[in-house]
């Protein structure tokens, strides 16, 4: 176990350690056919938080296992996540214009060529698992099936739709929780779980690092929204002001309900980090302080708009 405490630099290091391998991870941009490895570099090897990749790092980490050893797994989330921006930007979809800061896939290398580099960096994602023999085969077949259940018709793909299905007309809290449950926090939840399965732990601590990342990213979505009102587009790195007839915390329960809410999220995911394996730890920390700076930079938008 760690003894928590991480700085920036620690995460710096690990997030240039996450890009350097998912540079190698996928085709050379001069391999045919050339647009769509392009097209698959431009949107995972830009300029990211690596969020779910340092989740299942320090998961390991909390348990005992090296940054190494989580390291492959780590970068088949972000593929996924890369994969799920992609799509998320179409026009079919939500239409967007600019993603990390730099134009959105499909504006570059045009719509059938970012469905093609989708689908294909999620099938990397796989690939990249099943060929990490330094870890045990049953640690991959666990891998497998969770990214696979995080992914799919109970997963991303059914936040995905229900989100462009959505009828913000009479939409309750618990309807609006369970789109970010499945859209975001997905992810988080199998990031962390992940990130137990390569330390080679099971039962009730996975689970709990399951909790944890689940309620890590569903207090992440409800601060993505606030901040969806309140930051500049520049600042966002994404187009912004878009949650408009979307399941949207801020616009169901207000914008003082959505931060006590996403400050619940916070206290309960602190709360099962500490129980599993019995410290916060550096994984602990570095959720926290994430939380902390999204939290803080609400706050500041929080002010100015009060301001004018
Ligand atoms: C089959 C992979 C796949 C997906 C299909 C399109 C789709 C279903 C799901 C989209 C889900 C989606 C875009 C959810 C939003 C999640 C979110 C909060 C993204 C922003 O995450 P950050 O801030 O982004 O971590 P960076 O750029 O830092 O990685």
């Amino acid at each position: 176990m760690d003894n928590g405490e991480h700085s920036p630099e620690d995460i710096r290091r690990l997030q240039l350690l996450v890009n350097g391998r998912l540079a190698t991870l996928i085709p050379p941009p001069e391999q045919a056919p050339p647009a769509l490895h392009q097209s698959m570099r431009h949107s995972l090897l830009a300029p990211g938080k690596r969020v779910r990749a340092l989740l299942l790092i320090l998961a390991g980490k909390h348990f005992g296992a090296g940054e190494e050893a989580a390291l492959d797994a780590a970068c088949a989330v972000e593929m996924v996540h890369a994969a799920s921006l992609i799509l998320d930007d179409l026009p079919a979809m939500d239409d967007a214009t600019l993603r990390r800061g730099l134009p959105a896939n499909h504006r570059v290398y045009g719509e059938a060529t970012a469905i093609l580099a989708a689908i294909a960096l999620m099938n990397r994602a796989f690939g990249v698992i099943a060929e990490d023999r330094a870890l045990p085969d049953a640690a991959r077949i666990r891998l497998t099936e969770i990214l696979s259940l995080a992914i799919g018709s109970e997963g991303l793909v059914a936040g995905q739709e229900a989100d462009l299905k959505w009828q913000p007309v009479a939409a309750t809290r618990k309807d609006v929780e369970l789109v970010h449950a499945r859209k975001t926090a997905a992810l988080f939840s199998a990031a962390t779980e992940m990130g137990a399965v390569v330390a080679g732990i099971n039962g009730a601590d996975a689970q709990r690092m399951r909790d944890f990342g689940k309620r890590l990213g569903l207090a992440f979505q409800v601060l993505d929204d606030l901040l969806d009102v309140l930051a500049a587009r520049e600042e966002a790195g994404k187009d912004v002001g878009r949650d408009d007839g979307k399941p949207s915390m801020v616009r169901t329960v207000g914008l003082e309900e959505a931060q006590r809410e996403a400050r619940q999220h916070i206290d309960g995911a602190a709360l099962l980090v500490a129980q599993a394996n019995g410290a916060r730890g550096i994984l602990g920390d570095f959720a926290l302080s994430l939380m902390t700076s999204l939290q803080n930079s609400v706050k500041f938008h929080y002010a100015e708009t009060s301001a004018n």
